[in-house]
């Protein structure tokens, strides 16, 4: 399929979805937000794709929603045509392992797009914000609700009260970023971990990310009450017998997904 707005590629088992729209920032317009998520629907439809990495621009990850798109809207057509935060939920919902590589701004919608990834890998010249304060509104793809959850309270009180700018520094240690690592190797480590995850068994990899998710949902007790049934089921598959198999001779496993 042919994309205006997003470059697609896939290697190996690893699906790249790379934002391109450099001139604005990677500014995240309707037409963009939907190419993301039928880029999504393919791989989540390709067995051969078991992780995908969504990057940016070394300027920008994305500098949030195309303020001149969405600026003249009014309530009805904002609540009612609301392709932006449908096509968004693509990225949350997308059920395979998926890695945000953050170079430059993550502000706004684009903060909030790589929240909705797994994790973020970011180099030293990121810098994430919700700036929206400042544009009169508040963060509306789940800003409010997945930083706190990220980085706790104060944090992210802070940055959408503020509307501040953390650099990759202050990312990494309160949590938002797992890995930070310098500008020109941010797109190799992403890659590296999304072809490490590929390596492993598609079935298991989905269910270990669905259990973490559910930490999220969930009350301490049901979360482990569900990790130890899907704990349980793994034992019905054939890559748990050969991941262990694999193990006691002393050898590669070979997942055959299932
Ligand atoms: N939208 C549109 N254009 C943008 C943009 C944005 N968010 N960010 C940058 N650009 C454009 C600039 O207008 C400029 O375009 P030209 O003037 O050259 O045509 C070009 O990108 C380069 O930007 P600058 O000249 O400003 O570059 P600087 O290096 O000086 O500054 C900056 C970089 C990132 C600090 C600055 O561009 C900036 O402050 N950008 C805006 C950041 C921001 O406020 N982001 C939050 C946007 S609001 C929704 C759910 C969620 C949302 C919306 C709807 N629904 C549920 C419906 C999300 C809202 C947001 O994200």
């Amino acid at each position: 399929m042919a994309y205006e707005t997003i470059e697609v590629k896939t290697e190996g088992g690893v699906g790249v979805i790379t934002l391109e729209r450099a001139k604005s920032l990677n500014a995240l317009t309707a037409k963009m937000t939907s190419e993301i998520a039928a880029a999504l629907a393919d791989f989540n439809a390709n067995d051969e794709i078991r992780c995908v990495v969504l990057t940016g621009s070394k300027k920008a990850f994305a500098a949030g929603a195309d303020i001149k798109e969405i600026k003249d809207r009014e309530y009805p057509e904002i609540y009612l045509a609301d392709p932006i935060a449908e096509t968004w939920e693509a990225v949350a919902r997308f059920r395979k392992p998926i890695i945000a590589a953050v170079s430059g701004y993550a502000l706004g919608g684009g903060c909030e797009l790589a929240m909705m990834c797994d994790f973020i890998i970011a180099s030293e010249t990121a810098k994430f914000g919700q700036p929206e304060i400042t544009l009169g509104i508040i963060p509306g793809a789940g800003g409010t609700q997945r930083l706190p959850r990220s980085i706790g309270k104060a944090k992210a009180m802070d940055m959408v009260l503020t509307g501040r700018m953390m650099d990759a520094k202050e990312a990494e240690r309160c949590g938002l970023v797992s890995r930070l690592v310098p500008e020109d190797d941010v797109m190799e480590e992403a890659m590296s971990a999304a072809r490490k995850i590929a390596s492993f068994s598609r079935p298991v990899t989905i269910m270990a990310k669905e259990a973490v998710n559910a930490a999220f949902e969930t009350t301490l007790d049901q979360g482990v009450r569900f990790e130890r049934r899907v704990f349980h089921a793994m034992f019905a598959l054939e890559d748990q017998s050969e991941g262990m198999a694999a193990f006691a001779e002393k050898r590669a496993p070979h997942f055959k997904n299932k």
